[in-house]
């Protein structure tokens, strides 16, 4: 039991992989490229499958690298229109909403934060494939593993693209609506390209009073941030979620 536990399949801590990971890929993928972006340049969906599992198939699901993303990256880039970027932390569904209201967009607008939105995965050393068992906890394994890698370098390549005004959807019902930790904290804000402006929008709960504001020391945090990087910076506060999509 000793052996098999910490061994075997079930040893990670997290969920295992989502089941039928390559054929929801492929489906989400024709979907994009057929009906939600048929503009876009044509992709081939059966080469993005196939460099998305070769990224993690058969490798050590605490070893993940940025490195083992690029060729998949590279296929289907996460770049959007100068001025139409939307970030967000801790405020994913009302970010959704405010983006395709105004038609902006958000990394689940691109293809690849397409076809991987709410899925799991990893794979296992010497098998072909997914692990459905158990995968990697960031907090009780690794850091390292395959979906959180993918999604920092997915946001970093996605932050570095940014030009123009692009606008960043943060949660005003916490004592903290910037996380110096998250993946907008730790990745996109700091990669920025000088004289991109970025406008902050502080949203909290409907009928419940914010709980931080443009002037709290979350935000001045992240201003530092962007000034050391010659960002510029807006910041909105004191808009409940009804006021924000209507007015802002
Ligand atoms: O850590 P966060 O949010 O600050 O990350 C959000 C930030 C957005 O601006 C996106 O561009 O980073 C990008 N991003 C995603 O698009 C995304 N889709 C799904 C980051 N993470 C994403 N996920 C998953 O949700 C992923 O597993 C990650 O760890 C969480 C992010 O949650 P958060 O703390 O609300």
């Amino acid at each position: 039991i000793y052996k098999w536990h910490y061994s075997g399949l079930n040893r990670w801590h997290g969920a295992g992989s989502t089941a039928d990971f390559q054929k929801i890929i492929q489906e989400r993928c024709d979907t994009y490229t057929q009906t939600i972006r048929p503009g876009s340049r044509s992709r081939n969906c059966q080469a993005i499958r196939q460099a998305f599992m070769s990224a993690f198939i058969s490798k050590d699901p605490c070893k993940a690298t940025k490195e083992d993303y690029n060729s998949l990256i590279n296929l289907a880039p996460p770049t959007v229109p100068c001025g139409q970027q939307v970030f967000w932390s801790k405020t994913k569904e009302l970010a959704h909403e405010y983006a395709k209201r105004r038609r902006l967009m958000t990394l689940e607008d691109t293809l690849l934060g397409y076809l991987a939105d709410g899925l799991r995965w990893c794979g296992e050393p010497g098998s072909s494939d997914l692990n459905i068992w158990s995968c990697p906890d960031w907090r009780k394994d690794c850091r390292t593993n395959y979906v959180s890698v993918f999604w920092e370098v997915l946001s970093e390549r996605f932050a570095e693209s940014a030009c123009n005004t692009v606008r960043v959807v943060l949660n005003g019902s916490l004592e903290n609506a910037f996380d110096s930790m998250s993946i907008f904290g730790r990745v996109e804000a700091p990669n920025l390209r000088p004289q991109v402006e970025l406008e902050a929008w502080l949203v909290h709960d409907t009928g419940k009073p914010p709980s931080d504001s443009c002037s709290g020391s979350s935000i001045r945090k992240l201003k530092s941030i962007l000034d050391g990087r010659n960002v510029k910076f807006r910041c909105m506060d004191n808009l409940s979620r009804d006021q924000f999509l209507q007015r802002s």
